[in-house]
C-alpha cells in the first residue's frame, strides 16, 4: 500500500545512500559503493531517480578516458534499472582549493576554477538528462568577516550565476537552477543563509526566471525556523524548483536524518502542503542512514523515507476529509462578507469608510479560536486513533 512508484518522484543523491558514515570524530563504517552499485540499491528499494555531484560519479582527477568509461557504465546501469537523473550539482566544497569558498573565494583563480568545474559538471548533468541544477554553496561563507566584505561576496555570487545562466542558454540546455540555503556548517557562517534570502537574491540576477530554490528541511531547522513557511513563500513566488527532504533536531549540527524521524508533525504539514498545492517536482531525500547501520540498514533508511512520505500523504487526505476537522476549519475561517466593503482592492471611499467603521475590539479579543481542539484532532489522526 505504501509502495513507492515512479509518479511519486522519489529521488536520492549518490551521496545519500552512498554515505559511508565518516564524521569529524570517526572513520567510515561502511565500504564505498560504486555509483553503479548505488543505482542498483536504489532500484531495489523502489526509488525513481538518482541525483549526483560531478565527483560522486567522476573522481576530480579522472582522465577524459576514465570519465567516459565511468559515465557509460553509469548510463548502462540507469538503462538496466529504469532510474533517471532529474538533478545534478557540483561539488564545490570537498577539495582544499575551495577552503575559502568557490564563487565567493577571495582568490580570482579559485573563482575561475569554480566556474570551469561547474560548466563541466553542467555538461555532465545535461548529458545524463538532468533538468534541475542545484547550487549549494557550503563553503561560500566566512569564519571571520575580516576576510571578506559581504557586499563583494554577494557581487561575486551574482556574477557567477549570471555567467552560468548565460552558459546554459548558449548551450541550449533545458536546465533550471535551484539555490539551496544553509545557515552554517561547514563554514562558520554561510552567505544567503535562508531560503527567504535566496528568493530575494534571485530577483537581482540577469535571468531570474531560470533560477529558483531547493529548500532543505534540516537547513531551515538548523536556523530555528519554520520550514513550511519558507516552502510556501517559495511556492507562492513560483520558485519551488526542487526540495530536499530530511529531518533534524533543532539547534544541532547538520544531522540529515531520515525524513519524518524527528519532527513528525512538521513533516505532516509539509507533505500536506506539497500534495495540496500539487507540487510536481522531485521529492529528493537528502539524508543518510545512521552511522550505526550496514547496507541493510541503509535500505531500511531509504525505504523509511519514502514510506513515511506516503503514509503522511495518506494522513493528509484523511485530514482533508475528516468531518470534525473540516467543520472546525469552516468555523475558524468563517467570513460573513461584511468587511469586503472596506478591504482590498483600495479605493479612497473604502479607506474613508474603514476609518469610520467601529469594531468590538473587546469581543474580538475574548473569542476562543478552537486551535487546541484542532491541533489535538490532528495529533490523534497522526497517532492513528482517528
Ligand atoms: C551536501 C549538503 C546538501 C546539499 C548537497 C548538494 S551536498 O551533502 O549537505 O544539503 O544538498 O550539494
Ligand atoms: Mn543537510
Ligand atoms: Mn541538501
Amino acid at each position: 500500500m505504501y509502495e513507492p512508484k515512479p509518479e511519486h518522484k522519489f529521488t536520492f543523491g549518490l551521496w545519500t545512500v552512498g554515505n559511508i558514515g565518516r564524521d569529524p570524530f570517526g572513520e567510515p563504517v561502511r565500504r564505498q559503493l560504486s555509483p553503479v552499485e548505488i543505482v542498483y540499491l536504489l532500484a531495489e528499494v523502489g526509488a525513481y531517480g538518482v541525483n549526483l555531484h560531478d565527483n560522486d560519479l567522476v573522481p576530480i582527477d579522472a582522465t577524459p578516458a576514465e570519465r567516459d568509461k565511468i559515465v557509460t557504465d553509469f548510463q548502462q546501469a540507469l538503462a538496466d534499472t529504469g532510474l533517471v537523473v532529474p538533478m545534478a550539482t557540483t561539488n564545490l566544497f570537498t577539495d582544499p582549493a575551495f577552503k575559502d569558498g568557490a564563487f565567493t573565494a577571495n582568490d580570482p583563480q579559485v573563482r575561475a576554477f569554480a566556474l570551469q568545474k561547474t560548466m563541466r559538471a553542467i555538461d555532465l548533468g545535461a548529458e545524463l538528462g538532468a533538468t534541475t541544477y542545484v547550487f549549494w554553496g557550503g563553503r561560500e561563507g566566512t569564519e571571520t568577516d575580516a576576510s571578506k566584505n559581504p557586499l563583494d561576496a554577494g557581487k561575486r555570487m551574482r556574477d557567477a550565476l549570471n555567467f552560468l545562466c548565460d552558459y546554459v542558454i548558449d548551450q541550449g540546455y533545458d536546465l533550471k537552477f535551484a539555490l539551496e540555503a544553509k545557515p552554517n556548517e561547514p563554514r562558520g557562517d554561510i552567505y544567503l543563509a535562508t531560503t527567504g534570502a535566496m528568493l530575494a537574491f534571485i530577483e537581482t540576477l540577469d535571468h531570474p526566471e531560470m533560477v529558483g530554490v531547493n529548500p532543505e528541511v534540516a537547513h531551515e531547522f538548523m536556523a530555528g525556523l519554520n520550514f513550511l513557511h519558507h516552502v510556501a513563500q517559495a511556492w507562492d513566488s513560483g520558485k519551488l524548483f526542487h526540495i530536499d527532504l530530511n529531518d533534524q533536531a533543532f539547534g544541532r549540527y547538520d544531522q540529515d536524518f531520515r525524513f519524518g524521524s524527528v519532527n513528525l508533525k512538521s513533516a505532516f504539514f509539509l507533505v500536506k502542503f506539497l500534495e495540496d498545492v500539487g507540487y510536481g517536482g522531485s521529492r529528493h531525500f537528502d539524508a543518510h542512514a545512521y552511522r550505526t547501520e550496514d547496507y541493510e540498514g541503509v535500505k531500511d533508511f531509504a525505504r523509511g523515507c519514502m514510506r513515511t512520505y506516503l503514509i503522511l500523504k495518506e494522513k493528509a487526505a484523511q485530514w482533508n476529509a475528516d468531518p470534525e476537522i473540516q467543520a472546525l476549519l469552516t468555523e475558524i475561517h468563517a467570513d460573513d462578507g461584511s468587511t469586503a466593503v472596506y478591504t482590498s482592492p483600495y479605493t479612497p471611499a473604502k479607506a474613508t469608510a474603514l476609518k469610520e467603521a467601529s469594531f468590538d475590539r473587546v469581543a474580538l479579543g475574548q473569542r476562543g479560536l478552537g486551535y487546541e481542539r484542532l491541533d489535538q484532532l490532528t495529533i490523534e489522526l497522526l497517532l492513528g486513533v482517528r
